[in-house]
């Protein structure tokens, strides 16, 4: 097997870690945790659920943006903080947004919420109302003051996440432009920019896919890791059944130097619904990854995902057996390969 280096700076040695199951029968290396879900329903006073969540290393344990849906139907990000990223203590009070000016400037609403540290700041993203579902983003240093920052796209667009460094000087964001409503379509594209403030050198990076279970939309997942092979990318694909849309989480490799250029795409999903608590909950069938911690030293990841838009759940991976696979099963179209410039 290949040996597959993590190169970000973002590593953790205490990342939440079991062994793949000996029994395990999954066609691709990816388990899930066996205390999964992390979270309860009604974790506190007035969130019903917590689910698509994500997590960074902060001092000697864990920060986490939570998405909580709150008990009048309204989902809000929450600040939650652990020693193991496993049991999680959850802020009661929303987080806190301000302007540049220090006053309040709280998003109507906020879903979806991703944490990606860049040097010494982290950057919280989400989807958000500006007159139409966009995206909303703050940072912090601190996690006491989060000052928000322009939004980059005006509507539709759903599910932005940063890279974790600068390439070629430029600051870069997935995104997936979509509708109004239940967006029965979606590519991921990366938009560019120097400030973290203009966005544009717009690109296409890869098309909802030709296998079923990709084949609706697809949205960008966790930060994608920095690894030797390129950018390891793990992300949401829907296909759509008589009951619905069901969300798989997939994987592709992207070029380091131009992450517009797809390397590797894998055909199979890597994780599909399938426990109960991804099966059953508020919206069924559905698992969506928010998040990875890594260990540059042993090529551990932790995924963390929302399972049934009701639950946040874990499940693990190495580097080499992931890259491994997503290489053996690899299916890349034309406009995977391409620039995705037009
Ligand atoms: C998407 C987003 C996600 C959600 C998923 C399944 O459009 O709204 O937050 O997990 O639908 O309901």
């Amino acid at each position: 097997m290949i040996q597959v280096k993590l190169l970000g700076t973002n590593t953790v040695q205490n990342l939440p870690w079991q062994d793949r199951p000996a029994d395990d029968t999954h066609d691709a290396p990816v388990w899930r945790f066996t205390g999964n879900p992390l979270i309860p329903r009604n974790p506190a006073p007035g969130i019903a659920r917590i689910f698509n969540s994500a997590v960074c290393p902060y001092e000697n344990g864990f920060v986490a943006v939570f998405r909580g849906e709150q008990v009048n139907g309204i989902p809000a990000i929450y600040l939650g903080r652990s020693t193991d990223g496993i049991a999680w203590h959850i802020d009661p009070e929303k987080i806190p947004f301000t302007d540049e000016h220090g006053q309040s400037a709280m998003p109507v609403y906020a879903y979806d919420p991703r944490l990606v540290r860049i040097d010494d700041t982290f950057y919280i993203i989400w989807c958000q109302d500006f007159f139409g579902a966009s995206i909303g983003m703050a940072k912090t240093t601190d996690f006491k003051t989060f000052t928000r920052i322009e939004s980059p796209f005006i509507p539709f667009n759903r599910n932005a996440v940063l890279f974790p460094r600068k390439v070629n000087n430029r600051y870069l964001l997935l995104s997936r432009p979509s509708d109004s409503g239940h967006t029965p379509f979606g590519d991921i594209f990366l938009s560019q920019s120097p400030d973290m403030t203009f966005w544009g050198m717009h690109r296409h990076v890869m098309s909802r896919g030709t296998n079923w279970w990709e084949s609706v939309k697809i949205g960008g997942g966790a930060a994608p890791i920095e690894t030797s092979e390129g950018w390891l990318l793990f992300y949401h694909g829907v296909s759509s059944t008589c009951s619905g849309y069901v969300y798989s989480i997939g994987g592709a490799i992207l070029d380091i130097n131009e992450p517009s250029k797809v390397l590797y795409r894998c055909g199979n999903f890597l994780l599909t619904p399938e426990t109960w608590y991804e099966e059953r909950g508020f919206v069924p069938n559905v698992v969506f990854p928010c998040a990875t911690l890594q260990d540059n030293e042993t090529g551990r990841i932790a995924i963390y995902y929302g399972a049934a838009d009701t639950y946040v759940a874990l499940a693990f991976t190495s580097a080499d057996e992931i890259v491994a696979y997503i290489k053996k099963h690899n299916e890349l179209t034309d406009n995977d390969r391409e620039e995705g410039k037009r």
